[in-house]
């Protein structure tokens, strides 16, 4: 299994608040490169694929309605230790416990509307990066 690639996206919020370029920043100057990028808009029924495995959490419609409510930003990010690594450069799930200077403690609303998203595995990373990019020779 490869270790050195994680996807991300940036959510509804951070995109509207204005974050993408700070944010996208951030994360090159972590040492992360972006191999592909696409700037889109999830229909609620792609939100609801891409987080099934949430589905029987309570929280599952409201992440469903808030990921298809605006624009997204997905990428695939290259980096030795790419997933442990952008984990720790986003920070907790709930931004009142992300450590400072992380992307979610400066940049995020909500548990929901939590700026960014990063793959929590490497086999996740893989099956994520193939959800919005195909075909190209890099993956
Ligand atoms: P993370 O891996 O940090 O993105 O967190 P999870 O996989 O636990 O949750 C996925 C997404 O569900 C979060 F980004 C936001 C949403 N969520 C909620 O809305 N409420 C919760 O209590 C937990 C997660």
């Amino acid at each position: 299994m490869e270790t050195n690639k994680t996807f991300t996206m940036i959510k509804p919020d951070a995109v509207a608040n204005g974050h993408i370029g700070a944010i996208l920043d951030q994360i090159i100057k972590s040492g992360f490169k972006i191999t592909a990028m696409k700037y889109t808009k999830l229909s609620p029924e792609t939100a609801g694929k891409f987080y099934e495995v949430h589905k029987e959490r309570p929280f599952y419609g409201e992440l469903v309605d808030f990921m298809s409510s605006g624009t997204i930003v997905a990428a695939i990010l290259e980096k030795d230790n790419a997933v442990e690594d952008f984990r720790k450069l986003i920070g907790a799930t709930d931004p009142a416990k992300a450590d400072k200077g992380t992307i979610r403690n400066l940049y995020a609303q909500s548990i929901g509307a939590n700026a960014v998203h990063g793959s929590d595995s490497d086999e996740n990373a893989k099956i994520e990066g193939a959800f919005f990019f195909s075909g190209l020779e890099k993956f």
